[in-house]
């Protein structure tokens, strides 16, 4: 096979709480990031108690989506996408998350989606949960650290199956549910887990105990879905950011490889079903006293998932005598002993740019688990200009897609990954998750929106939007 597969499937990939907006709309409730403010590339994002009238939450409106899926749905349609992936906004469905009923307007509203994307072929690939848990389930109940979000999670998992199995085919349970294992940055607990940290709590013991209960919502899901319609294909989700060691020095290399800990920990229980011994010794070592229930192991047993979707942005770096200096940059995913690495560049978030990651990160995911991988999020946060005559030349976005695309497909041509395929990030400007910026644009087409939320929120196709629909229309022959 010397071009990628027939039926690979190209498309774009968003989540509900950044670009839907309706926020309050079709009886939705509010969600955890409808409390998370706008912040910078070096000023987080602040969550706070209520909703502040005097406070500027951007996902409350992000681009409307909401009011405006036919128009955009026809935009994704001429750029020839094949799949769109996105996320059912959990507090659309069950608005504070332990109600008897769902919903009955917010089911329809994805039914109207689903039904235009099909329309034009266009297969939805869906997220059950992207950071966008009801916001009551995190107050009252403590978010995932309490064992009661595994029944409201399956319940959500279920109405959605059962509304949606025969518009949707791909599933993924927790958008980047190791996102967590960063517990420097307050947001990561909150938008995985729903977890505030309390005073005196052990910030990691408190995170396993929540992934815990992610772990086993998860395999439930898996397992109730496989009953609803035997042809869905479940995957984890995960931020796949591969650790380089910084040197041949044995301990870069040993460190290298305990880092990646970090990054498989929820994959290796996902995919083989049971905790992997270097997580058991770890709990041992630091006394984390982790609440399994009985039958818990024969849960995550039964219920592994099919395939492994993850995104890829960037590589990381590590050094065993690195004195930590700390990032100007938020950037999720930073280690102990991470250091810059001198052969790559990085965006002006302090992203690294490097597309032979992808494909080291294809071969390492697909050699350990041997099951498909989707390559579900991948792209290059940039600020756009747009021209009198209304058009934008982003070239610099086109160029880190086509180094990324050719690193892809060496991994599937040359390497043999079994790759089900790629949607790219933000196929239109949304609001960005970590700074919750509008100007750290993804897209192919453009939002004109500001960080202030200023703007008419018209649509303009920027020169990547022709580029990629003829990256698809040749199956990626030209890039
Ligand atoms: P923004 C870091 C590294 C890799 C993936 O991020 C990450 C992150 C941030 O935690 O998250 C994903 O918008 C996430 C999306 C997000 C996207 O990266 O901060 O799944 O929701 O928008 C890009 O530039």
């Amino acid at each position: 096979m010397s071009t990628l597969p027939k039926d690979f499937l190209w498309g774009g990939a968003l989540a509900a709480n950044q670009f839907e907006g309706g926020w309050d709309k079709g009886g939705k409730g509010p969600s955890v990031v409808d409390v998370m403010t706008a912040g910078s590339n070096i000023v987080p994002r602040q969550i706070t108690e209520t909703i502040e009238p005097d406070k500027f939450y951007p996902n409350h409106e992000a681009i409307d989506f909401y009011h405006n899926y036919k128009e955009d749905i026809a935009l994704f349609a001429e750029m020839g996408l094949k799949c769109l992936r996105t996320s059912i906004a959990w507090s659309r469905i069950f608005p504070k998350g332990d109600e008897d009923e769902p919903n009955e307007e917010g089911l329809q509203f994805y039914d109207n989606v689903f039904d235009e994307l099909l329309k034009y072929g266009i297969q939805p690939i869906i997220t059950l949960s992207h950071f966008e848990m009801p916001l009551y389930l995190a107050r009252e109940y403590g978010g995932f650290k309490n064992r009661k979000l595994v029944d409201f999670f399956v319940k959500f998992a279920e109405t959605c199956f059962t509304r949606y199995k025969d518009k949707v085919k791909y599933w993924l349970t927790f958008n980047e549910i190791n996102n967590q294992m960063d517990t420097s940055n307050p947001i990561f607990l909150w938008t995985n887990s729903g977890v505030t940290l309390k005073e005196g709590e052990n910030a990691k013991e408190v995170m396993y105990q929540a992934a815990h209960h992610e772990l086993v919502a998860s395999a439930l899901a898996v397992s109730k879905g496989k009953e609803i319609n035997p042809d869905f294909q479940i995957g984890a989700m995960i931020a796949f950011l591969p650790v380089y060691p910084y040197s041949c020095h044995p301990e870069d290399i040993m460190l290298a490889e305990e880092s990646m800990r970090t990054r498989f920990f929820f994959s290796d229980v996902q995919v083989r079903g049971y905790y992997p011994n270097y997580a058991l010794k770890e709990f041992e070592r630091e006394g984390y006293n982790i609440k399994f229930e009985d039958g818990d192991e024969e849960i995550l047993k039964n219920g592994t998932v099919d395939f492994i979707g993850f995104s890829y942005y960037m590589s990381t770096t590590v050094k065993h005598d690195a004195v930590k200096e700390k990032s100007e940059f938020i950037v999720n995913g930073e280690l102990e002993k991470g250091v810059e690495n001198p052969y790559i560049k990085a965006s002006n978030w302090g992203w690294g740019i490097d597309p032979t990651g992808l494909r080291y990160a294809l071969n390492l995911l697909y050699d350990r688990y041997q099951i498909p991988l989707f390559i579900v999020e991948n792209g290059f946060g940039a600020i756009d200009y747009v021209e009198e005559d209304g058009s934008i030349h982003d070239q610099y976005r086109i160029n880190y897609l086509k180094g990324h695309i050719k690193a892809m497909k060496k991994a599937v041509i040359y390497d043999g990954v079994d790759l089900i395929g790629y949607t790219p990030w933000g196929i239109i400007d949304i609001v960005s998750f970590t700074t919750g910026e509008m100007n750290k644009r993804y897209g192919m087409i453009y939002v004109d929106r500001d960080n202030e939320g200023k703007g008419t929120m018209k649509r303009l196709k920027k020169d990547s939007f022709t580029w990629y629909k003829n990256v698809i229309k040749t199956n990626g022959e030209e890039l």
